[in-house]
């Protein structure tokens, strides 16, 4: 089996990378990432000698790039590659409809040119929008995307669907809820709060902190993906969550209870413009068609996930460049 993963070299893509290599050892991986800042080759170092993992520098955006990679003969496509912070699509939208839906219409392209056994479209709950005080979201929840981001990946799984209906490619679309685990990049809510806290720097929360995500460990959503790989049917959407719902205040106190900080360091800060208030996933479907189960629940993710921070303090620390250091005075005023 030859697995193309795109963005293999960011947060989720790199816990794929790891999982697909340890539960699939016979497999063939080849990473294409195009390394924006969100690329880390550090992410992969402990694998990069494997004989079944091979990297190829490229933007998904680029036919010819892609082509090259198909021309090797490619049997499962999960695409991964994307720009994914909110904050930044609304700072500049443009790159987000390049990638997130041009790319993918290049991948698709190419997956129709050269014929593959399966198509997974990494998506997100918040191409759903935002929920009131309850219910769920659904796989027939009606796509309302309110960011840049959030817009930009919809435009890409509405081609995903096109591809299926009109060239009948064998595709899936997962729609998974916010996650969290080792080697998330430092400027989401989770590692953000972490690695300033740990600095002794403000903990930023916008609004009034209440605003509600759901949140799932990356091993359990890399776990949903090889499921949806070989036993998903074609054509069809899956969402992917772990009824973890929690408050963005309750999330950053969690996290200085663990490290035994106080929060005086928190500082309520604007709001983010178009900021969804909550996300919640009904992970039903998965559950029943698939017989998926995740393995952590939410105390032991984030003490599993605090810890991971604590041991690979050189690694968020690199993270710190100066493009970084740029973007955090943009956003929270930092010198
Ligand atoms: P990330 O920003 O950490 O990683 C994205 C990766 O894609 C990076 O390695 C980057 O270099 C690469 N990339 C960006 N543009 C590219 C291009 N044009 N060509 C090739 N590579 C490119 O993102 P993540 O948090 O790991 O998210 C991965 C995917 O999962 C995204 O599609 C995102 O929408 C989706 N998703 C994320 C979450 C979450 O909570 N993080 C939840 C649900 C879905
Ligand atoms: O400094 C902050 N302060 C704050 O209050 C940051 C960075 C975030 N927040 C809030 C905004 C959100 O309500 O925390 C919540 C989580 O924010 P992010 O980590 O930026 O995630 P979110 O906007 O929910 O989107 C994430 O989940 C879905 C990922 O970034 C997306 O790629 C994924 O699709």
């Amino acid at each position: 089996m030859k697995l193309l993963v795109t963005g293999g070299a960011g947060f989720i893509g790199s816990n794929f990378v790891h999982y697909m290599l340890k539960h699939h050892p016979g497999y063939e991986i080849i990473n294409m990432d195009v390394l924006t800042y969100a690329g880390n080759l550090e992410n992969l170092k402990s694998i990069e000698q494997h004989p079944g993992y091979t990297f190829v520098q490229g933007d998904i955006a680029d036919h010819d790039a892609v082509d090259r990679v198909f021309k090797q003969g490619i049997d499962v496509v999960v695409n991964f590659a994307a720009e994914s912070h909110v904050d930044r699509s609304i700072m500049e939208p443009e790159i987000f409809v390049n990638t997130n839906v041009m790319g993918t219409q290049v991948l698709l392209n190419a997956a129709k040119k050269y014929g593959v056994a399966k198509f997974v479209q990494v998506s997100t709950d918040e191409v759903y929008g935002s929920l009131g005080e309850t219910g769920l979201f659904t796989e027939s929840t009606p796509l309302s995307p309110n960011s840049p981001y959030s817009a930009s990946k919809a435009g890409g799984d509405l081609l995903v669907r096109a591809y299926h209906e009109t060239f009948n490619l064998p595709v899936n679309i997962t729609r998974c809820s916010n996650n969290y685990g080792p080697y998330q990049f430092p400027e989401k809510l989770i590692p953000l709060i972490i690695s300033r806290a740990l600095s002794n720097q403000s903990l930023p929360l916008y609004g009034d902190g209440l605003n509600i995500r759901d949140w799932l460990y990356v091993e359990d959503h890399c776990s949903a993906i090889d499921l949806v790989i070989h036993e998903g049917v074609n054509g069809e959407v899956y969402n992917i969550g772990g009824n973890n719902e929690r408050t963005n205040f309750h999330i950053v106190k969690r996290i200085l209870q663990e490290l035994g900080k106080p929060e005086s360091l928190i500082a309520y800060v604007k709001d983010r413009p178009g900021h969804d208030r909550r996300y919640g996933i009904d992970p039903s479907k998965i559950k029943k068609e698939l017989g998926w189960k995740p393995k952590y629940n939410f105390e032991t993710g984030i003490k599993e996930t605090v810890q991971w921070y604590l041991n690979h303090e050189q690694w968020w620390l690199r993270i710190q460049s100066r493009q970084y250091r740029e973007y955090m005075n943009e956003m929270y005023g930092d010198r």
